[in-house]
C-alpha cells in the first residue's frame, strides 16, 4: 500500500559540503528525514523503473533511515533498491556499486568523520549515476524543494530484512541485499599488485589498519587480512559500531593519536593506516613519518605508474584549494595538468568523467582516483602499500627522496571549532572588506602578493562557484587560506591552513609549526583570529 502523507517543510536542510549534516534529535523530528528524501526524488527525473543503492556507515539511526529510504523509493516508483547487508557500505563502495551496476543514484547515509550515537551526527547525501556526489546545481534544487514540501509518498513495508543477502519483493519494487565488500574487493584487485603485497606481508612486513569502529572494519579484514595475507590482528577496530566506540572516526594525529604512537614505538608496525566513519578519508603513517595529505598525494601521483592500474600513466592531478601545491610540482614534471577546484569531492566529477584528471586529493586526509567518484581511504592505503612493494623502501626514505627531488611544502591546517556563527562570521566579513587593500602590505617581513576570495571556473561545464576560501598568497609562494567550513552541525568551525615551500633539504627537517610560525603570526595579525574568536589557540591542528 502506497500512501501520501502531508508534511510541512523545514527551513534548515540546506546540503553543506558533503550532504545534509545535523544531530540525530534533529533528524528525529517528525518527517524530516522524509521530507529529505522526498525532496531528493523530486529533483530527479526520469528513475521511473531504475535502480537506486542505499548504504551508510553503520552509525546510529542508519537503519531507521533506511528503512524509511527504501519505502519512499518504492513509492517513488524505483524498480529497485540494492542495500548492503545490515545498512553497511561505505561511500566508495557505493560509489563502486552505482557505476558497476549502472544505477541511477545512490543514497548515503553517514555524518563522515563526525561522532555518533543518540546526541552524535548524522548525515543524508545524495550520489549520481557517475558515482559522484551531487553537483551544486542538484543539491541547490533539493534545498528548493525541502522548502516547499508539502507531501512525501510512502510505502506500508512492515519489518523489512537487510541482513540477509538475497532479493525480496516490497511494494512492486525489489530489495536486493547486497555483501558490502565483495564487489569493492574486486575492483582493488584490478588497479594493485596484489602479488607483490602478498610477498611484502609475507616478509614479515607488519601493518596496524585502524578501522576506529567504522564502516572499513569488514573492508580491511576481507581484503588485508583474507586476500592479502596480513596477520590477524592487521586490522584494529574492525566491528563498526553505532557509537564508533564513543570516539571521532576521523583519522588524524588527534583522533588517532594512539595508532601514531603504536608505530612510532621500537617495537610497532612498519606501518599504519586509518580510515574515517564511512571510509573516504585515509591516514598514512611510517616509522618516524606522518606522511600530511597533500604530500600522499603528490607521492601517489609521483609513483602511480607502479600500480598495475594506472601503469599507463596518469592524465591530469586535481586537488582543492587549499591543498598543498605539492602535487603540482609532480604535474609540472610529468607534463600533465593540475585543476586546483573548491573544497569538497563533488568538484573533481565533471573533471574525472572528462579524464582530465586521473586522481585527486584533499589536506583534509582525501586522496581518490578515476576508479570511483569518491574519495577512497582503503584504495590509499593499498597505493601506498603496492608503492612499498615495488621500491622495497620505507616511508620514511620515499618521502625524503621525493622532499629532495621536488622540495617540501611544509603544510598544517588550524580549526577553530564550535565559535560562535555571529563572530565567525564577523570575522569574514571584515577580512573580505580588506583583501583589496592587502597586495602589497607586508606582514613580519613578509609581502603579500595577492588576496582574494577563490572563485571556481569549472572547465568543464562553465558552471562558476564564488566564495570558496579566502587567500592570502605572499612573495616566495607561502600562503594562508581561510574558509568556514560546511560540514559541522554546531557553531561554525573556522578553517585557517598554512602553506610554506622549502626546496633546501638541508632546511627540510624542521618542526612543522616552528617552519610555519611567521606565517601562523601573520594570519593573526591579518584577520584578527585571536580577537574575533576569543580563542587563544586551535581547537585542533592538523
Ligand atoms: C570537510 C573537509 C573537506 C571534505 C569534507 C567532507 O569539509 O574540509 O575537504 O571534502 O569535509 O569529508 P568542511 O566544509 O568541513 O571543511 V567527509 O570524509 O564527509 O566525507
Ligand atoms: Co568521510
Amino acid at each position: 500500500m502506497i500512501r501520501t502523507v502531508h508534511t510541512k517543510p523545514y527551513d534548515d536542510q540546506k546540503p553543506g559540503t558533503s550532504g545534509l549534516r545535523k544531530k540525530v534529535p534533529v533528524f528525529q523530528q517528525e518527517h524530516y528525514a522524509e521530507n529529505f528524501i522526498q525532496s531528493i526524488f523530486n529533483s530527479l527525473e526520469g528513475f521511473a523503473g531504475k535502480t537506486l543503492v542505499i548504504g551508510g556507515d553503520g552509525r546510529f539511526y542508519n537503519r531507521e533511515v533506511i528503512a524509511k529510504a527504501i519505502a519512499i523509493a518504492a513509492a517513488n516508483g524505483f524498480g529497485k533498491v540494492m542495500v548492503g547487508q545490515g545498512g553497511i557500505l561505505s561511500t566508495p563502495a557505493v560509489s563502486n556499486v552505482i557505476r558497476k551496476y549502472k544505477a541511477f543514484g545512490g543514497i548515503i547515509l553517514s555524518a563522515s568523520h563526525n561522532p555518533g550515537g543518540p546526541h552524535e551526527d548524522f548525515g543524508i547525501k545524495y550520489n549520481i549515476e557517475n558515482g559522484g556526489p551531487a553537483p551544486e546545481k542538484i543539491t541547490d534544487l533539493i534545498f528548493a524543494h525541502t522548502k516547499k514540501i508539502a507531501e512525501f509518498r510512502i510505502a506500508e513495508i512492515g519489518k523489512l530484512d537487510i541482513d540477509t543477502i538475497g532479493e525480496t519483493e516490497v511494494a512492486g519494487m525489489t530489495v536486493q541485499v547486497i555483501d558490502p565488500v565483495t564487489d569493492y574487493a574486486e575492483l582493488m584487485e584490478t588497479l594493485f599488485d596484489f602479488d607483490a603485497i602478498r610477498a611484502l606481508f609475507k616478509g614479515g612486513f607488519r601493518m596496524h589498519f585502524d578501522a576506529m569502529h567504522a564502516v572499513t572494519g569488514p573492508y580491511a579484514v576481507e581484503i588485508l587480512e583474507k586476500r592479502l595475507g596480513a596477520p590477524k590482528g592487521t586490522a584494529r577496530n574492525f566491528r563498526p559500531l553505532e557509537d564508533f566506540g564513543g570516539h571521532h572516526p576521523d583519522p588524524n594525529l588527534v583522533h588517532a593519536k594512539h595508532l601514531y604512537d603504536d608505530v612510532m614505538s621500537p617495537s610497532g608496525p612498519d606501518f599504519g593506516a586509518a580510515s574515517d566513519g564511512d571510509g573516504d578519508r585515509n591516514m598514512i603513517i611510517g616509522k618516524g613519518m606522518f606522511v600530511t595529505p597533500s604530500d600522499s598525494l603528490a607521492i601517489i601521483a609521483a609513483n602511480a605508474t607502479l600500480a598495475p592500474g594506472y601503469a599507463k600513466g596518469l592524465a591530469g592531478i586535481a586537488r582543492s584549494m587549499p591543498t598543498s601545491a605539492a602535487a603540482d610540482r609532480v604535474a609540472e614534471k610529468l607534463g600533465i595538468g593540475v585543476y586546483e577546484t573548491p573544497t569538497g569531492w563533488k568538484f573533481f566529477g565533471n573533471l574525472l568523467d572528462a579524464g582530465k584528471a586521473t586522481v585527486c586529493g584533499e589536506e583534509s586526509f582525501g586522496t581518490g582516483s578515476n576508479h570511483v567518484r569518491e574519495k577512497d581511504g582503503v584504495w590509499a592505503v593499498l597505493f601506498w602499500l603496492n608503492i612499498l612493494a615495488a621500491r622495497k623502501e620505507s616511508v620514511m626514505a620515499i618521502v625524503e627522496k621525493h622532499w629532495a627531488d621536488f622540495g617540501r611544502n611544509y603544510y598544517s591546517r588550524h580549526d577553530y571549532e564550535e565559535v560562535e556563527s555571529a563572530r565567525a562570521d564577523a570575522l569574514v566579513a571584515e577580512l573580505r572588506a580588506k583583501l583589496a587593500s592587502l597586495p602589497g602590505t607586508s606582514v613580519r617581513g613578509m609581502t603579500i602578493a595577492k588576496a582574494d576570495d577563490f572563485a571556481y571556473h569549472d572547465p568543464v561545464d562553465g558552471s562558476v562557484s564564488k566564495n570558496q576560501g579566502i587567500r592570502i598568497l605572499f612573495e616566495g609562494g607561502s600562503r594562508v587560506v581561510l574558509r568556514l567550513s560546511g560540514t559541522g552541525t554546531s557553531g561554525a568551525t573556522l578553517r585557517v591552513y598554512f602553506e610554506r615551500y622549502e626546496a633546501d633539504p638541508a632546511r627540510q627537517h624542521v618542526e612543522t609549526q616552528t617552519a610555519l610560525a611567521d606565517l601562523i603570526g601573520a594570519a593573526d595579525d591579518i584577520a584578527g583570529i585571536r580577537k574575533h574568536t576569543g580563542r587563544d589557540k586551535p581547537t585542533v591542528i592538523t
